[in-house]
């Protein structure tokens, strides 16, 4: 059981940020700041909330969510490591690896201008050696402000190298589907899941009609989502990432899918900073990654 008076005591910030228990009993953290607040599970280090003051959110989260140990939070920030979707060689592992499914660690709480910092970590143990074989510290630092900051960093802490695949998997909240333009990627060779992961590449901007999961490889430029309803544009710019995966689920899957509301994909889209498929991270003995990404609302 995770102590919140503790938490509030070591890194509680007055009108800054709080500790308060969660649905099915996972603790969350509420930050506030002169631009925006933002809400922060500590199961996964999942970022589910972002909004700057008197704008409509910027992360999308799903009403029908799951809020259970073993099951990721559907919508926000998913934290997809060490691989992302299917595990390269036994689906049985759960999908996107188990980053996002353990309760992650506070390491500090700060001020920084006119933003709130926060690390969490995540330790190698028994539990996440039985799925991966490797020891590994990770940090996950999450800065809210006029922008939204995540990094990923992964340090090894084998004296053998560690390949791994991650997404910093964002759910964007739109105002229609429909309605949207993702550019950044014209020209980029992408492997289409909706046809059975065949190599094609971008032509022109990304509009939605239709199922869409694409994963676009050796891309490290940012992207942008035009919100013709919401009449804004959201910039997604990233480090440590040659991947950007773009997904919307669209009617049938949002159906199939128990956390998915039937008509919840109408108003999201997923623009993940990402290293997948072909785009492995090799991290040498003793050394680090990290996996970058920085949202903006224009
Ligand atoms: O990033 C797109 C994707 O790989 C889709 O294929 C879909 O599986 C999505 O992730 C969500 O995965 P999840 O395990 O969170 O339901």
């Amino acid at each position: 059981m995770i102590d919140i008076q503790a938490l509030n005591d070591r890194f509680g910030i007055h009108g800054h940020l709080v500790f308060k228990d969660g649905t099915g009993g996972l603790p969350f953290l509420e930050i506030q700041t002169k631009h925006a607040e933002a809400v922060v599970s500590l199961y996964g280090a999942h970022v589910m909330k972002y909004v700057r003051r008197g704008e409509k959110p910027v992360l999308w989260m799903s009403k029908c969510s799951f809020f259970e140990p073993g099951k990721p939070i559907r919508g926000g920030i998913p934290v997809c490591w060490p691989w992302f979707s299917a595990h390269p060689r036994d689906h049985a592992k759960p999908l996107h690896g188990f980053a996002r499914l353990r309760m992650w660690t506070m390491l500090s709480s700060t001020v920084v201008d006119d933003a709130v910092e926060i690390r969490l970590g995540l330790l190698a143990d028994e539990g996440s050696r039985s799925l991966w074989p490797h020891g590994f510290q990770v940090q996950y630092t999450v800065t809210v402000g006029p922008t939204l900051k995540t990094e990923l960093l992964v340090m090894n802490t084998d004296a053998s190298e560690m390949q791994c695949t991650a997404a910093l998997h964002t759910y964007f909240n739109v105002g229609s589907i429909r309605d949207v333009v993702v550019s950044g990627l014209d020209g980029v060779e992408y492997l289409d899941k909706m046809d059975g992961g065949t190599r094609k590449r971008q032509e022109g901007d990304i509009t939605f009609d239709r199922e869409t999961d694409r994963i676009y490889l050796d891309t490290t430029g940012a992207c942008s989502i035009e919100d013709k309803k919401f009449r804004r544009t959201i910039r997604v710019e990233k480090t440590g990432s040659r991947s950007t995966v773009v997904w919307n689920p669209w009617i049938l899957k949002s159906k199939k899918t128990q956390d998915f509301g039937d008509t919840e994909y109408e108003t999201m889209v997923c623009v993940e900073t990402a290293n997948a498929a072909d785009d492995i991270v090799t991290i040498p003995p003793f050394g680090s990654h990290r996996l970058g990404s920085t949202i903006v609302i224009e």
